[in-house]
C-alpha cells in the first residue's frame, strides 16, 4: 500500500538552492516514489544551539512504497551524494533531509524519530505542513 511521508529539506552550506533543487530531483527518482507536493523554499534564521548560517528550508509530501526505515536510508544516501559531512550535531550541512511525519505512524528507535521531534519547535515546519496538507487531502 502506498503510504504518505512529509519530508523536510535544508541547507545552509553550499549553493543551497541548487542543493534543494538537486535533492528535490533525486527523491523524484526514488523507487516507487511521487512527490504529491511542495512548499515555497524558505529563508530561516537558524535554530537551536550552534552560531551558524541562516537556512533555506522547504518541505514536500510524498506518496512511497518504502517503509520508513527505507525511505530514511535512501534520503541518507542523498544527503552523502550531495556533500553531507557528519560533524558537529546540529551543526551546518549542505543537505539535511527528516522524514517529519509518516502518514500516522510513530516510530522511536535509533537514529528514526517519527514524527520528528522537533515538530513542535520549529514554526516554519507547522506552516508548511498546513499547506501540503491543503494540497494533500
Ligand atoms: N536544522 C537544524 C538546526 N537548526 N534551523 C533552521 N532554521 N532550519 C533547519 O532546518 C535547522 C535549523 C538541525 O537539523
Ligand atoms: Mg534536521
Ligand atoms: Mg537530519
Amino acid at each position: 500500500m502506498k503510504d504518505v511521508a512529509f519530508v523536510a529539506l535544508g541547507s545552509n552550506l553550499g549553493a543551497r538552492e541548487v542543493l534543494l533543487a538537486d535533492a528535490l530531483k533525486s527523491i523524484a527518482q526514488l523507487p516507487d516514489t511521487r512527490i504529491l507536493a511542495a512548499t515555497e523554499v524558505e529563508e530561516t534564521a537558524p535554530l537551536g544551539p550552534v552560531l551558524q548560517g541562516s537556512f533555506l528550508n522547504q518541505m514536500i509530501a510524498i506518496e512511497t512504497e518504502l517503509a520508513p526505515r527505507h525511505l530514511l536510508k535512501e534520503l541518507q544516501r542523498i544527503e552523502r551524494e550531495a556533500g553531507r559531512l557528519r560533524r558537529e550535531r546540529w551543526g551546518p550541512r549542505t543537505l539535511d533531509l527528516d522524514i517529519v511525519l509518516y502518514n500516522t505512524q510513530t516510530a522511536n528507535d535509533a537514529g528514526l524519530s517519527v514524527p520528528h521531534p522537533e515538530i513542535g519547535n520549529r514554526p516554519f515546519w507547522q506552516r508548511q505542513i498546513t499547506s501540503l496538507r491543503e494540497c494533500v487531502i
